[in-house]
């Protein structure tokens, strides 16, 4: 018997969760209770005819900003007040999601993700209520909960059983340090795009040691930053030494 990840989620739009979520691995994972997703919506919590979640800053400028009482409300009746879990907001200004946040956020076992919409959210919503902030990338998205969902996403991803195959997760290329490498299926031959032929000789060391060397290849082509933090062994090192001399 294990724990179910419980996410609150406090969105204004609720709706755009539940395709996702009911597909393959979220579907399963909740069917298993693995994790177990809630989906609240802010407005619900407003209390004036019109059921307003923004309003116009103070000391001027442009965009509309979120109001603080529906936000509070609805996370303390959820929850209670003080929250007894983490309050993660999703924002442009917070820490860069990685694969180690997501690891250190696996460990809980309740956590509301609370998504931002218009230009910003009232600061005392971060002062008083959010506990932790969480940016997904330097890029302007309209909302958290496409972050949200990415947070659920590779959270789920880390708790045991969530994938069909145990050694899945170990496998990912951001938990190895390196890019992957090139996959192929059949057919071997596709508009006279043939299949490498070590992948079709049956030779698992050959196999094995071309994967690395093409994933090696592909992480210093394309990711460079990679290679420093990665976990490599002395023939890894020579490999890419040599490719050093290939380059002069
Ligand atoms: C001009 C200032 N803008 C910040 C770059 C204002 C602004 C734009 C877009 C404020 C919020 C948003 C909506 N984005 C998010 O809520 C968001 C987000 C993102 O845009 N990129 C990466 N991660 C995230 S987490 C939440």
């Amino acid at each position: 018997m294990t724990t179910t990840l419980r996410f609150d989620v406090f969105t204004l739009f609720p709706e755009v969760f539940t395709p996702y979520l009911e597909t393959s691995i979220l579907q399963r994972a909740q069917e298993s209770h693995l994790i177990e997703v809630k989906l609240y919506n802010i407005r619900d919590w407003t209390i004036d005819r019109h059921h307003v979640c923004d309003d116009m800053p103070y000391g001027g400028g442009g965009g509309m900003v979120m109001k603080p009482e529906p936000i509070f409300a609805a996370i303390e009746a959820v929850l209670g007040a003080p929250p007894s879990c983490p309050v993660v907001l999703l924002t442009p200004q917070g820490r860069v999601f990685t694969q180690a946040v997501a690891e250190e956020l696996s460990q809980q076992t309740h956590m509301a993700l609370l998504c931002g919409r218009y230009e910003g959210i009232d600061e005392r919503v971060r002062e008083h209520l959010v506990t932790d902030q969480i940016s997904i990338g330097d890029y302007v998205l309209s909302g958290g909960e496409l972050p949200a969902m990415v947070l659920i996403d590779a959270i789920t991803r880390l708790i045991p059983g969530a994938l069909g195959d145990p050694e899945g997760a170990w496998d990912d290329s951001h938990a190895t340090g390196l890019l992957e490498y090139p996959h192929y299926t059949r057919p071997p031959e596709f508009r006279n795009w043939r299949v490498p032929e070590v992948l079709l000789s049956g030779d698992h060391a050959r196999i094995a040691k071309w994967r690395r060397q093409q994933a090696l290849l592909r992480t210093r082509q394309r990711r460079p930053d990679l290679l420093e933090k990665a976990n490599l062994s002395d023939k890894d090192r020579d490999f890419l030494k040599d490719l050093e001399f290939q380059d002069e």
